[in-house]
């Protein structure tokens, strides 16, 4: 399996190593081919060119999107993006973005990067790795980063 990361200079946090140590303790025939941009606006060609000039099977996109209304525009801009070149790849890319207002406290702020880069790893192993896992939480109020939803 070959998997793509791609992350950004922006983000305030080294999401994409937490992500690849999740990846590395869960797996151990994969290859991991790690491109980093400046930013998230960056991500939609950079995960396309993994996907189709690195051969990745799917693709982690890593960002985190700053506090102000042009941030938003910005993370809105890139997952459209992010959409389209999953479609135009019909490969998956799994969005793992933190918004910086997300949380107030810088210290809150970094855990929650480092555990929802971990848990949309696990999710990656899930799809790619064990199918029936994932099916077995269809419904189940899951989150990324924070505690779960859980069902009704
Ligand atoms: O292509 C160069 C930049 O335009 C690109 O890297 C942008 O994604 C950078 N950027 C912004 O210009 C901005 O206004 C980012 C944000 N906001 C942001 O909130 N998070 C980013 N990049 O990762
Ligand atoms: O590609 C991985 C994730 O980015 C993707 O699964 C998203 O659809 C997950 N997601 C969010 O990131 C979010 O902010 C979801 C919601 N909100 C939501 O409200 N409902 C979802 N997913 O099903
Ligand atoms: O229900 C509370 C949160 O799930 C909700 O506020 C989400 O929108 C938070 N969120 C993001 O803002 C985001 O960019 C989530 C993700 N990405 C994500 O990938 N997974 C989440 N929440 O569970």
């Amino acid at each position: 399996m070959r998997i793509g990361i791609c992350d950004t200079t922006f983000a305030r946090f080294d999401m994409a190593a937490a992500a690849i140590d999740e990846l590395k303790n869960n797996a151990h025939d994969l290859k991991i081919i790690r491109q980093t941009v400046p930013g998230v606006k960056d991500l939609p060609v950079t995960a396309k060119i993994l996907i189709e000039e690195e051969n990745c099977d799917i693709v982690m996109a890593l960002g985190m999107p700053g506090p102000m209304e042009k941030d938003k525009m910005c993370a809105h801009e890139a997952s459209t993006g992010l959409i389209n070149a999953q479609l135009m790849t019909n490969t998956h890319i799994l969005e793992v973005f933190v918004h910086e207002d997300e949380e107030e406290d810088p210290v809150e702020l970094k855990k929650l990067a480092e555990n929802r880069a971990r848990e949309h790893a696990q999710n990656l192993i899930k799809m790619m790795y064990h199918r029936k896992a994932m099916r077995k939480e269809a419904g189940m109020g899951m989150r990324e980063g924070k505690e779960d939803a859980g069902p009704l």
